[in-house]
This record gives structure tokens, C-alpha cells and sequence, in this order.
């Protein structure tokens, strides 16, 4: 031990030893420790993040999310990209609950949101992104003029009555409710329609019934288009006169005089001699007046 040499190695094996024996404690207690530390972290946990979602323009959307900690209360805060930075999220104001409503979504409510947990004991824990795409519906409900009229309708049918380059709109009106009258729409050419009155195109919508199935045909050939309308037990052939005003055709035979129920009509010229016929069918058995359908020939 006196040899310089032996002494070295002496006191590097005890070092050796002694960071062995403490590498043996301490790593166990370390690792104890950082486990400690790791369950505290995962108390607060997000058991359902929010999930990706496609919204048409106008409908409600909400992201939910659920968390669970033994220190309670959980508080909630929302948050959305900021389209002006990018991989940034901004809170959304008043939007701590544990869902976010979304109402009447507009195109500019696409994109991601993200919701931040925290229980009391001031850990937080921010969710999976979620992505929000709002598209724009192959249609959309317009909500004023015939769109929005009630008057008990069961069929409508459109075509250019008076031939200025804009479709217009019948509907017949009545069905189980008799006493109705009927709508002509006619299209002012700039979105809008204007709903005719007797005074401007006569009966076609002042004959009160409880009118079910029409169709439009230009039965006489003279390019404007006429109006077949019925219901149980009455019929109505209105000629156009060309002028925007149409007439009762009471000599219209037997399409127009027999009895039965109506319930919708379609015009075809089925034998090919240039002269619209139509098909009229009656609907339910269970009518007082009943029957098959009825093919009438353009003669
Ligand atoms: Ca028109
Ligand atoms: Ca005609
Ligand atoms: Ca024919």
C-alpha cells in the first residue's frame, strides 16, 4: 500500500465502488421521484378531445371535450387559429364550458379550435386540434315569396307563361281543405316573383277549391302555355289568351266534365301528331269517387 501505484488503485476501485453504491440507491429513488412527478402531471387527463367536423353555411356546430382530475374544479378555455399567424391559437372570449356552440356558421368559422383543461391545482393540458370545415350547401332555402308562402299547397308546376324569358310559378292550393285559391308567381326577372291577383290574370287564381295535382301544356298550339288543376270531383282547363290573362274552358270535354278525383296531371304528346294529351291520375282508393287513371287524346 506504500507503493504509490497500489495506493491509485486502491482509491480508484473505492470511487468506483462508491458511485456504484450510490448509482444503486439513488437511480431506484430517482426514478421513484420522477414517477412521483409523472402521476401528478398525468392527474388531469383529456378523456375525449374534439373531433374534426364539415358544417354546411347557416347549420350549429359544437366541439365537445370531457377531462377527468382528483382536484377539482376543471375550468375550460377555447381556442381557435389565428388566420393572421400561423400556429397560433388565440382564446375564443366566453367560450369556457366544456363544449364550444357555434351558431349559424359562416365561412369564416373554418378552421381549427383547441381547448385548454386546468384543474385546481393549476395544471393544464391543451386537447388534439380539431379542424372545422364549413362549406357552402348545393342549395339554400330562400325565405321570401313562394318560398315562404302557406296556404295548405299540394303541387306546384313552372313555366313561362307570358313568354318574357323568365319561368313563373303555379301552386294549387286546398287538397283535404276546400275554399282555396290557387298562386301564379310571376317572375319580376331580378330574383323576385309577384303573386298575381284575379284583377290581373283572371280566375286561374280566384276559383276556390280544394285543389290537388296541374300541369302546364300548350294544348291549342298557339305557343303560350295553359293549365290543367284538380281535386276531387272538379276539374280545370284555363286557356292562356296570350295577353298574361287566362279564361275557364267549360267545352273542354270530357278532361274537363268527368267526375273523379284528381290527384295530379301530366301533358306528353304520346302519339306523335303534334297535339299535347295528358294523363290524369286519381290517387287513392279510398276516395268516394274513384277509379284509374285517365289518358285523354289531344283531338
Ligand atoms: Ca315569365
Ligand atoms: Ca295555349
Ligand atoms: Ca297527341
Amino acid at each position: 500500500m506504500n507503493d504509490p501505484n497500489t495506493l491509485n488503485r486502491f482509491l480508484t476501485r473505492q470511487f468506483h465502488a462508491r458511485w456504484r453504491h450510490l448509482a444503486a440507491v439513488g437511480a431506484p429513488l430517482g426514478l421513484a421521484l420522477g414517477l412521483s412527478q409523472l402521476a401528478q402531471a398525468q392527474d388531469l387527463k383529456i378523456m375525449q378531445h374534439p373531433t374534426n367536423q364539415t358544417a354546411y353555411v347557416g347549420e350549429n356546430v359544437i366541439f365537445r371535450t370531457r377531462a377527468a382530475t382528483t382536484n377539482a374544479p376543471i375550468s375550460f378555455q377555447w381556442q381557435r387559429d389565428d388566420p393572421t399567424v400561423p400556429v397560433t391559437f388565440t382564446n375564443i372570449p366566453n367560450a369556457t364550458r366544456s363544449y364550444l356552440s357555434l351558431l349559424n356558421v359562416t365561412l369564416e368559422h373554418a378552421g381549427e379550435y383547441q381547448v385548454t383543461v386546468a384543474n385546481a391545482g393549476g395544471e393544464s393540458v391543451t386537447s388534439d386540434v380539431a379542424r372545422l370545415e364549413v362549406v357552402v350547401p348545393p342549395f339554400v332555402r330562400i325565405t321570401e315569396g313562394p318560398g315562404a308562402d302557406r296556404d295548405n299547397s299540394y303541387s306546384a308546376a313552372w313555366t313561362d307563361y307570358d313568354r318574357d324569358g323568365f319561368i313563373d310559378l303555379f301552386v294549387s292550393n286546398g287538397g283535404y281543405r276546400a275554399s282555396r285559391a290557387n298562386l301564379l308567381y310571376r317572375n319580376n326577372g331580378d330574383g323576385t316573383f309577384a303573386r298575381m291577383t284575379t284583377d290581373q290574370v283572371g280566375p286561374i287564381v280566384g276559383d276556390l277549391g280544394g285543389w290537388r295535382g296541374c300541369a302546364w301544356g300548350d294544348y291549342d298550339n298557339d305557343g303560350y302555355a295553359d293549365l290543367f288543376v284538380g281535386q276531387t270531383g272538379k276539374r280545370m282547363l284555363y286557356h292562356n289568351t296570350g295577353d298574361g290573362r287566362f279564361t275557364r274552358i267549360a267545352d273542354g270535354g270530357p278532361l274537363v266534365t268527368d267526375v273523379t278525383h284528381v290527384e295530379g296531371g301530366l301533358w306528353g304528346d304520346y302519339d306523335n301528331d303534334g297535339w299535347l294529351d295528358v294523363l290524369v291520375v286519381s290517387g287513392s282508393a279510398y276516395w268516394v269517387v274513384r277509379g284509374s287513371n285517365w289518358l285523354y287524346h289531344n283531338e
